[in-house]
């Protein structure tokens, strides 16, 4: 028995399906997972000694690649002079001054450990802010497991949600309507109907949890508009895109600015880390200076915040997204390669460093079109592409990523192991 699969055996009996987080768990992929002993650069090397060429890195953090010199280093240094005071340190304001300077619509931000805890957080700021109970959210967009956003559509289109969880009260989920991703009109139909009971509509700027879905020509200035226009908030969460598709995310790449933002991941540099802000006025609302309450005994972390701040150093060189979008598009063909030559329909999505490949043939655009995708055909490129040393998204509805720590010899194998994955699939 592999040492991975007798851990598997020992975590079951005292962690909920032996993980952390479901998602590791590969119950949409099959197989066991790999438990992971060390990682450097663009690999990650399992317990028992194998070595995997990584397109997770941590489900979007380790845009520098695994033990980056620098973030080790900081994070070395600052555990040398304590790992947490509960009380205000220089590099919290460092880190406060960097995001504010990326991200012109956050005058002020809040940091807290997790982008459930700014998504939940910031959710709450709108709701108070804005006096308004109701939340607009679209299918298939995640933003972490607080109770109003573990919500899908009730049936037919912008409905009262249900509950996506159990243990989520009906009474609190039918405050969260949603609407398909990219159909604005929908949008529009639903502030005709209850604009002025909505505090807030939240969107992934570029969806990552239905896979990537790029947001279409003029979805993210339409939803700009309709919430001006009716007094709600519009809430960007760009855990996944903060820094990723842009250093000012993806309202600096699509050049449309929202009222409140959420970041997470690479601001952590792996570390635990999660942020919120937006207008002075709105982040005025929250305590001490507010009635809005929000609080954490490790917000702010020492070490987290070296570690992304050494990360966002890294990035702030903009020849680091041109160097991203090199080796996105590169994964990007090879996908498209290997899957013209073996006759399979692949429709893959990318914004630069992310990117999702569907296996359907047609447009991926929203969750309905997502769905169409063959989960069992993905469930046996994954793997494929494991077998080949090839770490991919243990699922067909989220995002690859690539680093910094990349090399276009990676993207070669890569390429080389989707071509014969994918004729093992046709
Ligand atoms: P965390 O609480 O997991 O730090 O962040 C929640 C979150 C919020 N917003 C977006 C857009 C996110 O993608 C996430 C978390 N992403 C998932 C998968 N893409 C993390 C992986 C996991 O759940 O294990």
């Amino acid at each position: 028995m592999s040492e991975s699969r007798r851990l598997l055996e020992a975590a079951s009996r005292v962690i909920p399906g032996g993980v952390n987080s479901p998602v590791r768990a590969f119950r949409a992929v099959g197989g066991s997972p790999p438990f992971i002993a060390r990682a450097e650069g663009a690999r990650l090397v399992d317990v028992d000694g194998r070595s995997y060429l990584d397109f997770v890195g941590s489900w979007g953090p380790l845009i520098l690649g695994h033990a980056a010199p620098a973030v080790v280093e900081a994070v070395t240094e600052a555990a040398r002079r304590g790992t947490s005071y509960g009380a205000p340190t220089p590099l919290e304001v460092e880190m406060a001054e960097v995001v504010t300077a990326a991200y012109p619509s956050m005058e002020m931000v809040r940091l807290v450990s997790s982008g459930t805890e700014a998504a939940m957080s910031a959710i709450r700021v709108a709701r108070g802010a804005t006096g308004r109970d109701v939340l607009v959210k679209f299918d298939g967009c995640y933003h972490g497991h607080a109770d109003s956003l573990l919500v899908k559509a009730g049936s037919g289109g912008a409905t009262f949600g249900v509950p996506d969880s159990k243990g989520v009260p009906a009474a609190l989920a039918e405050l969260t309507l949603t609407v398909a991703f990219n159909d604005l009109d929908g949008v529009r139909d639903l502030f005709r109907r209850k604009g002025d009971s909505i505090a807030a509509v939240i969107v992934e700027p570029v969806a990552g949890n239905m896979g990537v879905v790029p947001p279409a020509p003029g979805f993210l200035e339409g939803l700009r508009e309709v919430t001006r226009a009716h007094g709600a908030l519009l809430i960007f969460d760009e855990v996944i895109t903060g820094f990723r598709v842009a250093y000012g995310g993806a309202q600096e790449r699509y050049g449309v600015q929202a009222d409140l933002t959420c970041l997470g991941k690479i601001i952590g540099g792996g570390l635990p880390v999660g942020a919120y802000g937006g207008r002075r006025a709105i982040m005025s609302e929250v305590s001490p200076l507010g009635g809005v309450y929000q609080a954490g005994t490790l917000s702010g972390n020492p070490l987290a915040v070296a570690a992304g701040l050494a990360a966002i150093r890294a990035l702030a060189d903009r020849r680091a997204y041109a160097r991203l979008e090199t080796l996105g598009a590169l994964l990007e063909q090879g996908l498209r390669d290997g899957a013209q030559k073996a006759g399979v329909p692949l429709t893959v999505n990318r914004v630069g460093s992310m990117l999702t490949a569907f296996f359907c043939a047609t447009p991926v655009t929203d969750y309905a079109t997502a769905r169409k995708a063959d989960t069992a055909r993905y469930a046996r490129f994954f793997s494929a592409m494991l077998e080949r040393g090839i770490y991919l998204a243990p699922s067909q509805f989220e995002a690859a990523f690539v680093s910094l720590a990349h090399a276009e010899a990676d993207l070669a194998l890569a390429a080389r192991a989707a071509a014969e994955s994918l004729s093992t699939v046709a």
